[in-house]
């Protein structure tokens, strides 16, 4: 049988009500379907089936395990934030790392994974919950709620946030060093400057390469137009002419070190990295960029669901927010925690917010971003 008619067999196994919708994920998955494709299939399926905004009943949580288990990005914490709450609330925490938003949701489509939290990025929520990935948050049991700024409320990509607590929000421009680079770089236009050859790199994430990419041509970051995302690729291909690598995160140790002078990063990251070596230095390219906020989700398949939202709760108390953001150097969605703060990343003005673009969920287009992604990397 060829992927394809496997894949209409599967459908009309979940239209049948023979296939679940966690299984149709894991076997789509298996025939080399994206999650935001698979979610795309299971709406049209099922278009009233909707989890939470379709009214699922709210259990009561009962009382607060013994354990949690929390899977967040890397250097997104304060070191006492899990001690504290931990000594508190008499819970053991396992707190694991990753890199990307596509690491993490790998995890979780492969099946129950222990983790109690997680914390994706706005676009990949629609694509939680519409593949059932996510449980609704029991907003009973999280009384600091109150603390969240406005501007998080109800948000686009989770309505009535129905599934998410908002932990951090930032940009990505990019990190430089300034005793290197002479000027004030304002642009994406140095990533092809061969000057910095080899010195230079952009974060290992298709969404964030080819964003770039689009916006230094003056499209969106969030293109489905062919010839658009024609060129994106064209142009991350004479980019990656001058990169040492794809890096995330863990590129400030190189940044620092004056290994790599110019690399595609979040403002968080760079200001954490600034904090070591003075001369480091953002920018938020004048083409535009993408501005985004992680939120705690709850998995369904989470056995510490109590812990969990008493974890959604504890944080958003004022002085844990703030200590969160002033060790991570993110904006922090707590309106609370920032009358705490020295010097609270303030949210950007209506002007800033002209060259600053949400990333959403690109639906059945993911597949052909994946693929330029994966013709970029292999190029
Ligand atoms: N060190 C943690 C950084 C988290 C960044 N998450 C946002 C990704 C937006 N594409």
């Amino acid at each position: 049988m060829s992927t394809h008619e496997e894949l209409e067999q599967l459908t009309r196994g979940l239209e049948r009500g023979t296939v679940s919708r966690r299984e149709f994920v894991r076997r789509a998955g298996a025939l080399g379907l994206s999650l935001s494709a698979a979610g795309s299939l299971l709406l049209a399926c099922k278009p009233k089936d909707r989890g939470a905004a379709s009214g699922e009943a709210m259990a009561d949580l009962g009382p607060i395990e013994k354990e949690l288990n929390i899977y967040n990005w890397s250097d997104y914490i304060d070191p006492a934030t899990v001690p504290n709450f931990e000594k508190e609330f008499g819970v053991k925490v396992t707190y694991d790392m990753y890199e990307s938003n596509e690491e993490m949701v790998a995890k979780l489509q492969a099946g129950a994974t222990g983790y109690d939290l997680v914390v994706p990025s706005g676009y990949i929520v629609p694509v939680l919950v519409t593949t059932g990935l996510i449980a609704p948050v029991n907003r009973r049991y999280i009384p600091n709620w109150k603390n969240v700024a406005p501007i998080f409320v109800n948000p686009v990509l989770d309505p009535d946030n129905a599934h998410t607590v908002p932990w951090q929000w930032g940009t990505t421009g990019y990190a430089y060093r300034k005793d290197k680079i002479p000027g004030t770089p304002d642009s994406w236009a140095i990533f092809f400057d061969a000057k910095y050859k080899r010195k230079m790199t952009q974060m290992d994430d298709g969404r964030e390469v080819l964003g770039a990419m689009l916006r230094y041509r003056g499209h969106s970051l969030n293109s489905i137009d062919p010839a658009e995302l024609k060129q994106a690729k064209q142009d991350a291909i004479a980019g990656k002419k001058n990169l040492k690598a794809y890096i995330s995160a863990p590129v400030k140790g190189q940044l620092i070190a004056g290994d790599v002078w110019v690399a595609q990063l979040w403002n968080g990251d760079t200001e954490q990295a600034r904090a070591e070596q003075a001369n480091i230095a953002y920018c938020l390219p004048k083409e535009g960029c993408t501005i985004w906020t992680d939120s705690l989700c709850i998995p369904k398949s989470a056995p510490h669901k109590r812990a969990a939202h008493e974890f959604m709760n504890y944080i958003l108390r004022p002085d844990v927010g703030a200590a969160i953001s002033n060790k991570t150097g993110y904006g922090s969605p707590n309106q609370a925690a920032l009358a705490l703060m020295k010097n609270p990343v303030q949210f950007p003005t209506a002007d800033e917010m002209k060259r600053l673009e949400y990333q959403v969920d690109l639906g059945e287009h993911t597949a052909e971003w994946d693929r330029l992604w994966t013709e970029i990397k292999s190029a």
